[in-house]
């Protein structure tokens, strides 16, 4: 159901489901869980790939499963707070980079998978669809937050109301996604931005994805205050030090995210 797979410093979780669209069960969201888990504890690996097998990227929760949920009086069956909850905010939080290669279908849950995450590769086959209301559900996983503040409150709230799908080369225009390549070039496009950030200043994107995180909810004074205590971190790291050096020795530098 997941794959994990370790190379150059980059740990590739496919969700593996192709049958069912990579929807997601109760099983396939706590296998996902650990594989993030796993991603976020190793210190080898300095940046995440997420994608989905065969020819959808993640179709949202499994509609099967959530039926049978129903119809035995089980509701939810906890499943946002048990699984949803914490997969989003491990992939907006894990102190590394985490890249979603968006291969096609993200719908419901599954588009806020990919929006959790901090840059979006597109195939050309790539839709987003805000499928919470055609079922009757409000947006869950994270897209209320994440999708105002990649495209803005209008868009965010057309395209929840609205439910229609979003094609790749619209999300493009809107800064949904960072790129959109044809579809056989996406897992190399993507997979090459991945190891770009995993030989980068791991400590350091660290501390960008924490001050974007408290900016967006704080004020410009606190977020001034947050900015100087993490410089003073990253000021203090190796990768800090021997890039600086190396700026000086007219050298390129190289990370050893330390
Ligand atoms: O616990 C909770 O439930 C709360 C949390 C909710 C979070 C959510 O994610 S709510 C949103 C749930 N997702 C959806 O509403 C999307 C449902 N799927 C679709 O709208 C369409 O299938 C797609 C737009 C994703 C793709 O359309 P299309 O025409 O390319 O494919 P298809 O023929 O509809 O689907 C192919 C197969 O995948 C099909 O199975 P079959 O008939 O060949 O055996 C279809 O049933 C299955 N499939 C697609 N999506 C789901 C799914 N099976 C289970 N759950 C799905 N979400």
């Amino acid at each position: 159901m997941i794959r994990y797979d370790l190379a150059d410093a980059v740990a590739t979780v496919t969700l593996d489901r192709p049958d069912a669209m990579n929807s997601l069960t109760a099983e396939l969201k706590q296998a996902l869980l650990e594989a993030l888990r796993r991603a976020a504890a190793d210190r080898a690996v300095r940046a995440v790939l997420l994608t989905g097998a065969g020819r959808a990227f993640c179709a949202g929760q499994d509609l099967r499963e959530h039926a049978a949920n129903l119809e035995a009086g089980r509701g939810l069956a906890d499943t946002v707070r048990a699984h949803y909850n914490p997969i989003v905010e491990l992939i907006a939080t894990m102190p590394k980079p985490v890249v979603a290669a968006v291969n096609g279908v993200a719908a419901g849950a599954g588009a806020s998978l990919a929006f959790a995450c901090d840059l979006r590769v597109a195939s050309e086959r790539a839709t987003f669809a805000l499928a919470f209301a055609g079922i009757g559900l409000a947006p869950d996983s994270g897209a209320s937050w994440t999708l105002p503040r990649l495209i803005g409150r209008g868009r965010a709230a057309e395209l929840m109301l609205l439910g229609e799908p979003l094609g790749a080369a619209r999300a493009l225009e809107l800064g949904l996604v960072t790129r959109v390549v044809p579809a056989d070039e996406l897992l190399k496009n993507a997979g090459e931005l991945a190891a770009r950030l995993a030989s980068g200043p791991t400590l350091a994107y660290a501390a960008t994805k924490r001050a974007l995180a408290y900016a967006s909810a704080h004020a410009l004074p606190d977020a001034l205050a947050m900015e100087a205590d993490i410089q003073d971190r990253c000021v203090a790291t190796q990768d800090h030090l021997h890039a600086t050096r190396a700026f000086l020795a007219k050298e390129a530098p190289t990370f050893d995210g330390e």
